[in-house]
């Protein structure tokens, strides 16, 4: 029968099966948890039932509190109130899991009484990941299974852990026969009835948190280790305090300071940064103006022009997704350079036990090597990565155009080249777009989708599934210069560049990028990169001070010298000689240099990008500020935990941003002008969000 809209009820002999269906990932809202208490009396008051199933149709498990409540007042009975009734009904309750059991939905299945489990299913409590923790004692029931290491993993990191794994450490009771979890659920709830096993509670057992009694060390060190991955985000130390607290507290007392931890969390602009980032990200796959019966083209084999660093790395992503790839290079030389080190890529995730040295070679059986573009003819998908210069991109799209069969998607991985006149130089210019991959291409999760004026709508809808497919995050971007990310870093490089020549020194600027959340400075991260990318040796003329580091062989990290030096094993130290370079260049140009504040450093670099971001919005060159956001978190390393340069602006409001504009226009030039969108949405009283 049906407790509501989403929670069904029904009884097979004397075991009652209270089943949700809540579409997408019945995540746990306030009708599924109306439902479900609803059900769950229901089964109390029936005396021809003496046990209950707990189980989801569609996709999976709970997956969690629903993200879409959050901020919005609680509505009875909470999930917390919902698992007191489940934990202290007389009747013995059986979580029936399959898909992913993740958040609250985990913390709800602890309280059942046995769990039971598909061996396909994930469980993991990934609130971490929207600047949280779990706020259903999760932190004080999952330590109590698992012990106190195990948990302070699994709860720091966020990431679900296989069915298997999940029997292996206690979370789960039995694994079912995959497809057949009602039936396996129900005759695990019979054999508790006939075995007459007890009603046990996880709150009561204290067995695993014994083995961590009077050892602090292992909450130092989990802190020590941890340092680097949690600086800068307030969920981790939070969590870790909560798993602390089961050592130091009762159960009650361990939960309210659970969820005093869980309210503070909540109500930080970190969590509300990465509930954004979450959001965002789903948002980007979608694409506005396509309509949703677009056909997406199949793509069964793949060409990569290119065998160097982003051609290999571009052409791992699809073998990795098992779709075969013809790799053409110049030379056997220069493709059979490219496949070894495809080869090594894999024999070292291997070496890590992310994949099977066996399945090595079976993964390398996916590329077909080719030193001729006539390969390519029977290919869905080809993409090039040859050389940065216009007129070898259009070379090669004129004779792709001869080779490459009908409807065929040509993509160029430029970063800054125009699209438009790449696909010029083919007949066919509704077939090609950009694929921009970040190196390393097979590790780095964005792609930016570039669509040209001619780009038809199926290549477009294709290549975001295709992102989907070979595990990235794409973002479909106009053919704009730099389109989206590189455009917003050229921002910054003028900031950075001219700030140095003013008076700062590269290693303060990376300091200020650095404590504002940067994985590492900008100065650093063009070392690293190096400095001669994009550097033309045969037209090098002095010009800046980039050009003067490479002309002495100061290339960055590769060349243990560039902004910084760098030791044999890569530990960087400021260069006095870069600061030299800086200073003498600076003398000619009549720069007269002076004390730069960290809040000159922080307000040019990070109020210019939000600007150029604006400008990219209003340009139609992104559809959505949210865009932007993905785009600086997954490409370039922005914190995630302050929700991308147009959240961050909206944080701090866009009055405040247009003010702090105009003066840096009044003391740096028009480099500040304000971008008339912001002038706009300050106008209407509005943020980046309601563009
Ligand atoms: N609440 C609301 N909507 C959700 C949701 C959730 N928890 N999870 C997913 N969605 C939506 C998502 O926005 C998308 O919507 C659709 O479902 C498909 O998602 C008290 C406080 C479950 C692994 O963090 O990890 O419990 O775009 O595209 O790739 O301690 O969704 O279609 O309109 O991601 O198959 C904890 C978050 C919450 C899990 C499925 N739970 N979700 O991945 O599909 S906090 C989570 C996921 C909490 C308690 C605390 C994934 C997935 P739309 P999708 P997918």
């Amino acid at each position: 029968m049906k407790v509501n809209d989403v929670v069904s009820y029904d009884v097979d002999g004397s075991i009652a099966v209270i089943t949700v269906n809540s579409p997408p990932v019945n995540a746990l809202s306030n009708a599924v948890r109306q439902g479900v208490a609803g059900a769950i009396q229901t089964a109390m008051g029936d005396a021809g039932v003496d046990a209950v199933v707990l189980i989801c149709e569609g996709r999976t498990f709970f997956a969690g509190a629903d993200i879409t409540e959050f901020g919005k007042p609680p509505v009875e009975p909470t999930l917390r109130n919902l698992q007191l009734i489940v934990e202290n009904t007389t009747k013995p309750v059986v979580a029936a899991i399959h898909g992913t059991a993740l958040g609250g939905g985990l913390e709800l299945a602890l309280v059942a009484h046995y769990r039971i489990a598909v061996p396909s299913a994930k469980c993991g409590l990934p609130e971490v990941n929207l600047g949280l923790l779990p706020g259903a004692g999760g932190t004080q029931r999952l330590p109590r299974i698992v012990g106190i290491p195990k948990a302070l993993d699994l709860i720091t990191a966020g990431t679900p852990v296989s069915a298997k794994a999940a029997k292996e450490m206690g979370l789960l009771d039995e694994l079912a026969t995959e497809g057949n979890l009602r039936a396996d659920a129900i005759a695990l709830a019979q054999r508790v009835l006939d075995e007459g096993r007890p009603l046990s509670k996880v709150r009561d057992r204290s067995e695993k948190l014994d083995e961590a009694r009077g050892k602090p060390e292992i909450f130092a060190d989990f802190r020590k280790a941890n340092a680097r991955k949690f600086r800068g985000f307030n969920a981790p130390e939070s969590i870790i305090r909560c798993i602390e607290a089961t050592l130091e507290m009762r159960f009650e007392d361990g939960m309210t300071f659970e969820r005093q931890l869980f309210n503070e969390l909540q109500a930080d602009s970190q969590s509300a940064a990465q509930r954004h980032v979450f959001f965002a990200e789903r948002q980007a796959a979608k694409v506005d103006g396509i309509p949703a019966d677009t056909a997406i083209l199949p793509i069964a084999k793949v060409g990569v022009i290119g065998a160097g660093t982003m051609g290999g790395g571009i052409a791992m992503n699809f073998a990795n997704a098992g779709i075969p790839v013809t790799l053409v290079e110049t030379s056997e030389e220069a493709l059979n350079r490219g496949l070894g080190i495809i080869r090594k890529n894999y024999e070292t995730t291997a070496s890590k036990g992310k994949m099977r040295m066996e399945d090595v070679d079976g993964r390398m059986a996916l590329f077909t090597p080719s030193v001729s573009l006539s390969d390519l003819a029977d290919c869905d998908l080809i993409i090039e990565a040859v050389f940065e210069q216009i007129d070898v991109k259009r070379d090669v799209f004129g004779k792709l155009d001869a080779i490459a069969k009908p409807g065929a998607i040509l993509a160029t991985n430029t970063s800054y080249l125009d699209i438009d006149d790449i696909a010029a130089a083919t007949g066919r210019p509704q077939d090609v777009l950009g694929l921009h991959f970040f190196s390393p291409a097979n590790v780095m999760k964005l792609l930016e989708v570039v669509r040209t004026k001619d780009s038809r709508p199926e290549i477009v809808a294709t290549a975001m599934k295709l992102a989907k497919t070979i595990g990235k995050i794409g973002v479909l971007v106009g053919n704009g210069f730099g389109f989206v990310g590189n455009r917003i870093l050229a921002a910054r490089n003028t900031q950075a560049d001219q700030l140095v020549l003013e008076g700062a020194t590269p290693w303060a600027v990376d300091k200020v990028l650095y404590d504002f959340g940067f994985a590492m400075g900008h100065f650093q991260m063009r070392d690293l990169v190096g400095l001669d990318v994009g550097w033309n040796r045969e037209k090098t003329a002095s010009a800046n001070v980039r050009e003067i580091l490479n002309e002495m062989g100061r290339h960055g990290q590769k060349s243990r010298g560039g902004y910084y030096d760098y030791d044999e094993n890569r530990k960087q130290t400021p260069s006095p000689i870069a600061m030299q370079v800086i200073e003498d260049f600076a003398a000619k140009q009549g720069i007269a240099r002076r004390d730069v504040s960290d809040r000159e450093i922080h307000d040019r670099i990070l109020f210019a990008m939000v600007n150029e971001g604006a400008r990219i919005l209003d340009e139609g060159i992104a559809s959505r500020a949210s865009d932007v956001d993905i785009v600086w978190i997954t490409g370039y390393g922005w914190p995630k935990y302050r929700g991308g340069p147009m959240f961050w602006a909206d944080l701090q409001g866009l009055p405040v941003v247009l003010d702090r504009l105009k003066a840096l226009q009044a003391a740096h030039g028009d480099a500040f002008a304000p971008s008339a969108l912001i002038e706009r949405l300050v106008a209407q009283d509005k943020g980046f969000k309601d563009a």
